[in-house]
């Protein structure tokens, strides 16, 4: 059922970083192959690891981390507010709470698998269960009291059943209650050849057309998107459930999925032409790479991402090439990304003595990140990017 349209070759898992005692160890790899489903229009990767290999304990990525989706989950908290009013709110994968922290403790409810960072919220006061959503778990918490809201941000694209993320939501959610998830857009990811939106968390890139035909499965609808900058390019869907008349279907909704069938998102050719371009974007990367290393210029990475494994893995670059990482999250510095091995040194601001070019691997905060290094550009320094094409910048 699943065509298959582009292979990035085997990768290690994104967010495994290496500390200096597993740098000799052996990394055990797995084949990150995509494909597309012409009966539901579902781009998915075809070979999934268990979750609990990915989301335990240790995960390291935090959404607090970045300005940018501080102040965004602040003015969604003050909007979410202002239209829909919740009594009770509960997040699907609330990480350290970087968006339940702007409502009342008494008023929302996280779900975290990930136990370093259900602490987090517990330490502060907030009720957050540190377990995977699923139907037990939902019949558990909203026993006597269903939510208004549900939301969930860069949760879902995470989940393989995701049959069972929208039974729960159905036992959970008001007959009259708004689903609001948020992810990575496939129309942008495409169109920016954002190929590294795939790693091996990143199960599915949705677009509007595969969402729908799933929703319909569960006498869900769309009824809004927002369409955002967040992630490289997100959508932000509002769910009903069909019974619920409150709520129209805005143009919004049928403008998305108009725009996405005129590029093609449910034709395979589409994903065809995107490998091919996947494979030259990898060829002009490595020329950039090759030049800038024969004029033996310092060449920097900023931002160790799960999206940059899939780049650093599928592209051949590594340690020589890219001399560190600068990241800001405690638990990846010192550590070495999975695969290229290339150490992660905690952040320090930019300048022309430790880089001559920084290849962004948070590109997703190339606005955040280029307001910080304004003296390190205004002193000459390049920033280089794979996106939408390779270059320099
Ligand atoms: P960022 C993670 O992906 C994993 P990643 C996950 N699978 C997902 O879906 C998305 O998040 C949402 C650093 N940084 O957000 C912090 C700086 O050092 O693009 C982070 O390590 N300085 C759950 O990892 C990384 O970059 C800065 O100024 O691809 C950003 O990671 C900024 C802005 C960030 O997600």
């Amino acid at each position: 059922m699943m065509k298959k349209f582009l292979d990035l070759g085997y990768q290690p898992l994104a967010n495994s970083y290496l500390s200096s005692k597993e740098l000799h160890k052996h990394e055990k790899k797995f084949k990150l192959e995509i494909g597309f489903n012409p009966k539901n229009y579902l781009v998915s990767i075809l070979h999934t690891v268990p979750k609990e290999k990915m989301f335990n304990k240790d995960y390291p990525y935090k959404s607090s981390e970045s300005l940018t989706m501080r102040n965004q989950f602040k003015e969604l908290s003050f909007k979410l507010n202002k239209r829909f009013k919740p009594n009770l709110l509960l997040e699907i994968g609330s990480n350290d709470g970087a968006f339940l922290k702007n409502f009342d403790k008494k008023k929302v409810i996280g779900v975290e698998p990930c136990q370093n960072l259900a602490n987090i919220t517990i330490k502060k006061g907030y009720k957050t269960f540190s377990n995977y959503w699923n139907v037990s778990l939902a019949k558990k918490i909203t026993k006597k009291t269903k939510v208004d809201l549900i939301y969930s941000a860069n949760t879902l694209s995470h989940i393989k059943n995701y049959s069972e993320i929208f039974k729960a939501v159905n036992i959970s959610l008001n007959d009259k209650g708004v689903l609001v998830l948020e992810d990575p857009s496939l129309l942008e990811c495409i169109k920016r050849i954002a190929y590294d939106q795939f790693y091996c968390e990143h199960i599915y890139v949705f677009s509007t057309i595969a969402l729908k035909k799933i929703l319909e499965q569960f006498q869900l609808e769309i009824f809004d998107i927002d369409n955002l900058q967040t992630h490289g390019g997100s959508n932000r869907y509002y769910i009903k459930k069909k019974s619920n008349k409150d709520f129209v279907i805005t143009k919004r909704v049928l403008r998305n999925i108009s725009k996405e069938k005129k590029f093609g998102l449910n034709k395979f050719s589409t994903y065809k032409k995107f490998s091919k371009r996947v494979f030259f974007s990898k060829k002009k990367l490595n020329e950039i790479f090759d030049s800038l290393s024969k004029k033996d210029k310092k060449i920097i990475g900023y931002g160790a991402t799960a999206k940059s494994c899939t780049v650093l893995n599928f592209c051949k670059i590594k340690e020589g090439i890219i001399s560190f990482f600068y990241d800001t999250t405690s638990y990846k510095i010192g550590k070495y990304l999975p695969g290229s091995k290339i150490k992660i040194k905690k952040y320090k601001k930019l300048n022309r003595k430790v880089a001559d070019y920084v290849y962004l691997g948070a590109w997703n905060f190339k606005e955040e990140i280029f307001k910080k290094e304004r003296f390190f550009i205004k002193k000459g320094g390049k920033f280089i990017t794979h996106t939408p094409t390779p270059k320099i910048i």
